[in-house]
């Protein structure tokens, strides 16, 4: 039999418990500018690693390329380590100095 309002919540559940619930902290990944990775490279790094489409990979390609810094994505820490590496990596084995950081928000 099912009564109505006798359940808890997961939340309720663990504040009881005396967790207090906590959201991840999250990270911006931006690309930096340099002056030799071509574009092509950069839209090519904005489709395959932060999954953009061809239109938002070049805007932020051109962002970059004018203000020095954009913005590739928002993530939780294990996987902004990840992207990062993974830029990093692909340009490398490209020969290009593509640089990427992230920030914590
Ligand atoms: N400035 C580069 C060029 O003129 C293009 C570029 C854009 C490089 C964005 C890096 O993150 C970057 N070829």
């Amino acid at each position: 039999m099912v009564m109505a309002g006798t359940h808890k919540t997961i939340q309720e559940l663990q504040e009881k418990a005396g967790h207090k619930t906590r959201k991840p902290p999250y990270y911006s990944v931006f690309l930096l500018n340099d002056d030799y990775t071509t574009m092509d490279f950069v839209v090519h790094v904005l489709e395959k690693i932060f999954k953009k489409s061809t239109v938002e990979a070049t805007q932020i390609m051109l962002l970059v390329h004018n203000q020095g810094k954009g913005l590739a994505g928002v993530f939780t820490r294990d996987i902004a380590e990840t992207k990062v590496d993974k830029v990093h990596r692909l340009a490398e084995a490209h020969a290009f100095p593509l640089k990427c950081k992230m920030e914590k928000r």
